[in-house]
């Protein structure tokens, strides 16, 4: 299950994953540090995430299948949705400035939630802990 709260332990190529959508170096090296923290609250197929970090906190509801817009720290826009395959959501995303895809997924495994994103040819990864 999904549900609790997540606090980021490490990630994964993400320098280079913010590199590619565009984030300057002073972005990025906050961003690397920025301290999230998720809180998923699931019900079927309904989904409450709280999000803070040292940008901002933010609450996010979602129907799997269902198109939202979601906007990230820096502002930029994004909308898609997010379905769940067995265990895995995976999250597909168009950025509304230049319609190109970001693809996230969710996976717990063991005591980590796993979530890996992929822009335009590079993959990243954070890794969550129970908080
Ligand atoms: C949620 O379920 O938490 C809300 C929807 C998340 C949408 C996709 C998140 C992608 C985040 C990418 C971070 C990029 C930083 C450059």
């Amino acid at each position: 299950t999904f549900n609790g709260n997540w606090k980021v332990d490490r990630n994964d190529n993400y320098e280079k994953f913010m590199e590619q959508m565009g984030i300057n170096m002073v972005k990025r090296k906050l961003a690397a540090h920025d301290n999230l923290k998720i809180t998923i609250e699931q019900n079927g197929d309904s989904f409450h995430v709280k999000e803070s970090s040292n940008f901002r906190t933010v609450e996010i509801d979602f129907t799997l299948g269902v198109t939202f817009d979601y906007s990230l720290a820096d502002g930029t826009e994004l909308s898609g949705s997010w379905k769940l395959e067995g265990d895995v959501l995976t999250g597909t995303f168009n950025r509304k400035d230049n319609g190109k895809q970001l693809i996230t997924t969710r996976i717990v495994q063991g005591d980590e939630l796993i979530q890996s994103y992929n822009y335009e040819g590079v993959d990243a990864k954070r890794i969550f802990k129970r908080a």
